[in-house]
């Protein structure tokens, strides 16, 4: 239970999930319960959450949290633990030298807990060897604003996505993983008719809303970008005069974006796209003055990530249009401190305050600073390598904070052997993972709602994260803990705060110092906010320099932070995967996210109603190879890659390109038997940002061939094994997991049926048809509630289970009508179904929308009117439109 700190306050904080960075307010209620909703005076969000932000006060509980620290599994107190980790530390290091230790973290992390992670390896260790998921996220966006900008700046600011005429979303399903900025563009274009043009071999929630979508083949956004470059080139809309004062590298660019794309045709053929289409892109590209390009994981995620960024930057500095209203280049970031990440340096190839180890005066000023004369003086080992060199025994001692690599590095096969053959591995997580599991030391983090700190957005927006109930049991801070193994292993001095505070005014301090203008990322300015200043502390973007106006917006004035104070175009040139895809992989598998889930699902994965859209980890893949594999809708697909393997149910969708299909990469080892992308990932990477090609591994797709399916809903949190696939969905009062196998139906009962050995055998009602085809259980408790429900059968042939759901969720006794229909699956008396949620903010389901539709709504707000749904949140109204346009046509034909 979750003790109320303030009954009557509400308390200001910020979101944990995406680099939207909302506001949100948490008030704790008498009875523990969290009520959150959006902070309408926080600039970012004004009030809105999306579906995950609005279910944050549902994700509290107890359920799976790491309460104690644990040494080899076995309990023990906080002072044993971190003296074996700092001692461990200290020998490794004494016996193999700084660089046989590693840190994998996070931008989960607070800030500060990032910086003096960050301080602890490069400053004290003397490792360049702390690394984090942002490799897996944002590394290629990072390299290309370097190269272009001379420094890692992103230049606008949200309001440009409000003030621009155009928005190209490149790479970046907004629709779903930044809803509440795209419902920000929404309002925007449904004031002022901005253009919107999507990016996405996939048919998106984003296309919905779109002018133009173009469904490139993938990894094909160089050449389209490239010929973009050559048609501005062509057609004079070139700002020449910012392209001489302002940049170098001109007619290099041209020249080789020339090459490569010579004609509208040649792009098309390509990118696989209409050429009509391809010119329509470009000449609103290049009549827009105010255009935003926005670009995500699709554009970071791949081989060639870095040249996908510049491909676009050179555009926008071709027509100048940098740092202005409604004007820019906008890598959107992914966690919700992605951005204090790379202001701290968590990068192995950055030191802290966007210094770098490219220019050894940095170095030497980040030594003098932390009064570190062991400072690292080259860059560590990135994502992927720190876990090769784990596997093979150069990293001798690894400590894990905030990310869950086991399910979602690629290769993750690879990476689950690493962490069990590196000597000393260290977890610091909130949850048990499928990470946790490899740990020798494990150490209870506090999670949002108990940490104390600050992250920054996508818009360099810097806000506080506060506390707002309780750490249970012995769980602690990050930084508190990183301090603590600092002051063990012998850097008392270094690392002796007073609190989160005294980390951000050195965080800051450092960001300032002989910073003279030199580099853009200076807070200098809030080196000396006082203990009560940092609690009050409102929203602000960077920089804050001291003695300078506070700018929003960065770059407008034409002035870089290179030597010459020039950008640079860099020539790009299209080049094609890192793995192709051939006759034993003949499909391109693509992955990314759902709009209700986040990540490795350790939260999100536990609310019922985030669960109800897409409960089951599903393959996305196209009629026309759907056909000739042989796969129906609802079919189990196996997945094998050169790296692991993997299934899921699939889904046919014309929405996805012939020859590609899409799996979402949340379901963890936790969550399904073995559902997770990383295993199947290439952990091929781009050879200037080492960010993984995760959105392109060639996989053979087959069908399993299915003999029996099961559902089991239990109000017990059990890892069934020993089946060909599982998975389960969070669900009122308990879980519901959905079996299948390969095996016959007699022994596919056998096998479900194991899993309610636990259940005395007096509360089990059985029932098994003469066939031995079909299997009925269930169990209720001492009261009469029911407890457990198991249906076995032929595949496609189980009753319906909503009825049966809704026993589990009321859990009070049941009638004795109830309890003779319980075998049958069938409720006595029938209940409308609501089915499949679509809207998971009011549990609206597509039945009922589909009720309202025939009783004659014919909008997403007539609907919304009706039946509430899409009237929160809105990340259902692409969804709901496309059933009303569904209808639509139905109703023609
Ligand atoms: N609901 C939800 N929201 C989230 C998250 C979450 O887990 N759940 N995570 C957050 C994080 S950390 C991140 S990084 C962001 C990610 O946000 P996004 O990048 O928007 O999300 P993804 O689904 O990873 O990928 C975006 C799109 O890239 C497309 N794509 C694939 N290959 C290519 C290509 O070659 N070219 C182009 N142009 N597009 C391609 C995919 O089809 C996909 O639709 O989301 C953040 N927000
Ligand atoms: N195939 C494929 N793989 C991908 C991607 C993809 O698109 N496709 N996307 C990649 C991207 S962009 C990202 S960002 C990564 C995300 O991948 P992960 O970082 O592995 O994902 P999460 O599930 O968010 O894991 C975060 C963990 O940190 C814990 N945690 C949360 N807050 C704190 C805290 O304050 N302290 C501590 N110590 N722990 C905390 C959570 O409980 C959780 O276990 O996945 C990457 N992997
Ligand atoms: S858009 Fe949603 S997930 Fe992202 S910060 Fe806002 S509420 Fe959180
Ligand atoms: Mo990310």
């Amino acid at each position: 239970m979750i003790a109320p700190n303030d009954e009557a306050r509400e308390v200001r904080t910020t979101c944990p999930y995406c680099g939207v960075g909302c506001g949100v307010l948490a008030r704790v209620a008498a009875d523990g319960s969290v009520a959150v909703r959006g902070d309408p005076d926080h600039p970012a969000n004004l009030g809105k959450l999306c579906s995950k932000g609005s279910a944050l006060g549902e994700t509290l509980g107890l359920n799976g949290r790491l309460l104690h620290p644990e040494i080899g599994g076995k309990r023990t107190d906080w002072n044993v633990a971190l003296d074996l980790v700092a001692r461990r530390f200290s020998e490794t290091i004494t016996s193999h030298g700084p660089d046989s230790v590693g840190f994998y973290v996070s931008g989960q992390l607070l800030t500060e807990d990032y910086y003096v992670a960050n301080k602890l390896m490069k400053g004290f260790i003397g490792s360049g060897n702390i690394d984090t998921n942002s490799r897996l996220c944002m590394a290629s966006s990072v390299a290309g604003h370097r190269r272009a900008f001379g420094e890692d700046i992103v230049p606008g600011t949200y309001e440009d996505f409000e003030q621009a005429d155009l928005v190209v979303l490149t790479g970046s399903n907004a629709a779903w993983c930044h809803p509440v900025l795209y419902q920000r563009l929404l309002a925007a274009r449904a004031a002022r008719g901005t253009r919107i043009v999507v990016i996405d071999p996939r048919r998106t929630a984003t296309v919905a809303d779109c002018d133009l979508h173009l469904a490139i083949r993938p990894g094909t956004d160089v050449l389209l970008f490239n010929g973009l470059l050559a048609h501005l080139a062509r057609t004079g809309a070139v700002d020449a005069a910012y392209v001489a004062a302002h940049t170098g590298g001109f007619d290099e660019a041209v020249a080789l974006a020339g090459a490569d794309a010579p004609t509208v045709r040649r792009v098309a053929e390509g990118c696989d796209v209409a050429p009509a289409d391809i010119e329509r892109f470009y000449s609103w590209f290049a009549t827009t003055g105010r255009s935003v390009t926005v670009y995500s994981q699709g554009v970071n995620q791949s081989a060639h990530g870095t040249d996908k960024v510049n491909a676009i930057v050179n555009c926008h500095l071709a027509t100048g249009r940098i740092g202005r209203p409604g004007m820019g280049p906008f890598s959107v970031t992914g966690q919700p401190n992605a951005m204090g990440g790379r202001e701290v340096g968590g990068l192995a190839n950055q030191l802290a305050a966007h210094m770098g180890f490219d220019n050894p005066a940095d170095v030497e000023r980040v030594a003098r600073f932390w009064n570190a004369p062991r400072t690292a003086r080259r860059a560590g080992l990135k994502a992927v390598d720190m876990f090769e060199a784990a596997a093979d025994g150069r990293i001798k001692a690894l400590w894990v904070m905030g990310t869950n690599p086991a399910v979602s590095m690629p290769d993750a096969r690879r990476v689950r052997e690493a962490l069990k053959r590196c000597d000393f591995v260290v977890v610091s997580d909130v949850v048990h993972t499928d990470t946790t599991r490899f740990a020798d030391v494990l150490l209870p983090a506090a999670g949002w709602g108990e940490k104390d700190g600050t992250v920054t957005n996508s818009e360099r927006r810097i806000s506080r994260q506060r506390p707002f109930v309780s750490r249970p049991g012995e769980a602690r801070p990050d930084w508190w803990t990183v301090t603590e193994v600092a002051r063990r292993m012998g850097f008392s001095e270094a690392f002796d705060y007073s609190g989160p505070a005294a980390i951000f005014r050195e965080h800051a301090a450092l960001s300032g110092f002989e910073n003279e203008g030199a580099r853009l990322f200076d807070i200098g300015d809030l080196a000396d906010v006082g203990d009560a200043g940092y609690e009050a502390f409102s929203p602000r973007h960077w920089p804050a320099r001291r003695g300078s106006k506070a700018a929003d917006r960065l770059l407008a004035d034409g002035r870089f932070p290179t030597a010459d104070g020039r950008a640079r175009f860099i020539a790009v040139r299209q080049e094609g995967p890192a793995l192709p895809v051939d006759a034993a992989h003949p499909i391109a598998l693509n992955t990314g996210r759902l709009r209700d889930q986040w990540h490795t699902m350790t939260r999100t994965g536990l609310v019922p109603r985030l669960m109800a859209n897409a409960p089951e980890p599903a393959l996305e893949i196209n009629p026309a190879d759907a056909a000739e594999i042989g796969l129906r809708e609802g079919d189990l697909a196996r997945l094998d890659s050169r790296y692991g393997g993997g299934r899921a149910k699939v889904r046919i969708t014309d929405g996805q390109r012939r020859g590609e299909a899409f799996l979402p990469m949340h379901w963890s080892g936790r969550f399904a038997a073995n559902a997770a992308a990383g295993p199947l990932s290439t952990p091929l990477a781009d050879p200037l940002s080492g960010q993984p090609e995760l959105k392109h591994v060639p996989v053979r797709i087959s069908r399993e061939p299915v003999e029996w399916a099961g559902v089991l809903m239990t109000r017990r949190d059990l890892r069934p094994t020993g089946f060909v696939h599982w998975s389960r969905a969070a669900v009122a009062g308990g879980w519901v997991y959905e079996l299948c196998g390969t095996e016959s139906p007699d022994q596919g009962i056998l096998l479900a049926r194991g899993l309610l050995d636990i259940v005395p055998r007096d509360q089990l009602l059985e029932y098994t048809d003469r066939r031995g085809q079909s299997f009925r259980a269930a169990a209720t408790d001492a009261a009469g509630g029911l407890m457990e429900a198991l249906m076995v059968g032929r595949p496609g042939q189980l009753p319906g289970r909503d009825w049966l759901l809704s026993l589990l969720a009321s859990g009070e006794p049941l009638s004795p009508l109830d309890r003779r229909a319980l075998l049958s699956g069938r409720a006595p008396v029938p209940m409308p179904a609501v089915g499949r949620i679509v809207c998971s903010c009011f549990s609206v389901g597509i039945n009922q929308i589909a009720a309202a539709i025939t009783r004659g709504c014919s909008s997403v707000e007539e609907v919304g009117k009706m039946v509430r749904a899409g009237t929160n949140c809105g990340s259902c109204r692409s969804e709901i439109k496309a059933i009303l346009d569904m209808s639509r046509l139905q109703a023609a034909e």
